[in-house]
């Protein structure tokens, strides 16, 4: 098996102070959370950025900042989100793809979100590929539904990214595919051939799905994004403390922990940050 690869996202778009006073806002905080999870064993930054008064922003400024702090301290992989926030336009949510960062997020189809609805029509996602592949930039697909995994398969029938890839399963979201683990099993047996996966288990199945990729040899996503909680009702004191469990979990279940220049390999990822 290979070593685990650990993504923090530690801010997302959507949580905010209220639901945890940890949850960084600032470039200076959000690089801080990524250093301080980098020390704990992620290799994998996924990022959002927020506006000085904690609304979203894909402002590539805001990015370069976020970019530029977190590279002065770590050898992170850096992964910007083209999610966005529900609502943004496809205009927006491109942005930071321009930096040209290692990897980008690439949300295979729409899903219901709560109460809102994320959307991804396909020629939004299509132009999403379009512009990651001009700017080299590697894609995670973001899968919220089983059928996201066949868009993906289109895609690159198309041209427009490339096969085998990394998956990233989002289970837990409300309106989404649920975070039972037979839906992850599903998940895994639909993948394209030589596919790597993560999974960013939201909430209370951030654990158990976390820990069920460690046996099976997939990857894990934890962080502010997914689930402000460290158990029931205790809330996590930072994003390290929830990257630090998962990466002790995998040493008590044998699996190593991957470096960042190790899940470059393993992703195949064709250069270094
Ligand atoms: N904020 C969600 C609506 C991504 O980063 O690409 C979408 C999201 C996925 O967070
Ligand atoms: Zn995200």
């Amino acid at each position: 098996m290979d070593p685990l690869i650990i993504t923090v996202a530690p801010v997302g778009a959507e949580v905010t102070k209220e639901h945890n006073p940890n949850v960084p806002y600032t470039p200076e905080e959000i690089a801080e959370e990524c250093y301080r999870a980098w020390n704990e064993g992620a290799s994998i930054a996924h990022i959002h950025a927020r506006n000085p008064d904690g609304t979203s922003t894909q402002d590539p400024d805001v990015y370069a900042r976020i970019i530029e702090l977190v590279k002065a301290k770590t050898d992170l992989i850096i992964q910007v989100s083209v999610g966005g926030a529900v609502g943004m336009t496809v205009e927006e949510r491109v942005g930071p793809v321009s930096l040209k960062p290692e990897m980008a997020t690439l949300t295979c189809g729409t899903c219901n979100f709560g109460d809102d609805i994320f959307t991804n029509a396909i020629p939004d996602i299509e132009f999403f590929a379009q512009a990651m592949k001009q700017h080299g930039v590697m894609p995670e697909f973001e899968i919220f539904e089983a059928g996201m995994i066949e868009t993906a398969k289109r895609l690159a029938k198309k041209g427009l990214v490339e096969l085998p890839g990394h998956f990233d399963f989002v289970m837990g979201v409300p309106g989404a595919i649920s975070g039972d683990p037979r839906n992850l099993m599903h998940l895994i047996s639909m993948l394209p051939e030589g596919s790597t996966w993560t999974v960013a288990g939201i909430g209370r199945h951030e654990l158990p799905l976390g820990a069920m990729a460690i046996v099976l040899g997939g990857h894990v996503r934890v962080g502010f994004e997914d689930n402000v909680y460290y158990s029931r009702g205790v809330k996590a004191e930072s994003n390290a403390q929830l990257v630090a469990r998962m990466a002790r979990l995998a040493n008590e279940l044998g699996r190593p922990v991957a470096s960042p220049d190790e899940a470059r390999k393993i992703l195949r990822l064709p250069r270094k940050a």
